[in-house]
């Protein structure tokens, strides 16, 4: 298990649209893994493998409390098949650090995936894990935060990050 860098926006990779998975095989575990390892360490509640500079749809999701016995969710080649409802909330995001803004998304999700053994499952989610689910499958389209956020406020975030990019850090 590893560790690995998380891409900074303005990076032209996080644009990127990922493909699809075609087995989950041992590479595919041990980029599940190293995922799921990197967003313990950031910490986050989720991370997508384009994060890491790799263009697949692969992504990870553990919204347990830090009091909480950790819940990994793994979702390989993932389809949100139902949206219900609208929600605001308060997002962060690695590849936006000290980045956070209010963010309209689907209230409830149906998801269907598969799993780290490649076996299919459906969940449906609501509140923080909805709104997660959301965030992570937006990474695997290049689709980022600020694409949600109005004109203003998405300059605004642009030039901060520009800053810090600066700023080296
Ligand atoms: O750690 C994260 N927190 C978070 C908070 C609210 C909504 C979405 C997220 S996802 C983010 C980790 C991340 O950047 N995943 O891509
Ligand atoms: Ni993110």
């Amino acid at each position: 298990m590893a560790i690995r860098p998380i891409l900074h926006y303005p990076d032209p990779r996080l644009r990127t649209k990922a493909a699809p998975v075609a087995d989950v095989g041992p590479e595919i575990r041990e980029l599940i893994e190293d995922l799921a390892e990197t967003m313990y360490a950031a910490p986050g509640v989720g991370l997508a493998a384009p994060q890491v500079d790799v263009p697949l749809r692969v992504f990870v999701v553990d919204i347990a409390a830090a009091d909480e016995p950790s819940s990994l969710h793994v979702f390989v080649n993932p389809e949100i098949v139902r949206r219900e409802g609208t929600l605001s909330w308060q997002e962060g995001c690695l590849s936006f650090p000290t980045v956070a803004e209010e963010i309209e998304r689907a209230a409830a999700v149906t998801v269907r995936a598969r799993d780290a053994d490649g076996q299919p499952f459906e969940l449906q989610a609501d509140g923080l894990l909805a709104v997660a689910i959301q965030h992570e499958h937006d990474h695997l389209d290049g689709v980022l935060m600020v694409d949600h956020i109005g004109p203003l406020k998405r300059r605004i975030v642009h030039r901060k990050m520009m800053k810090r990019q600066r700023g080296g850090s």
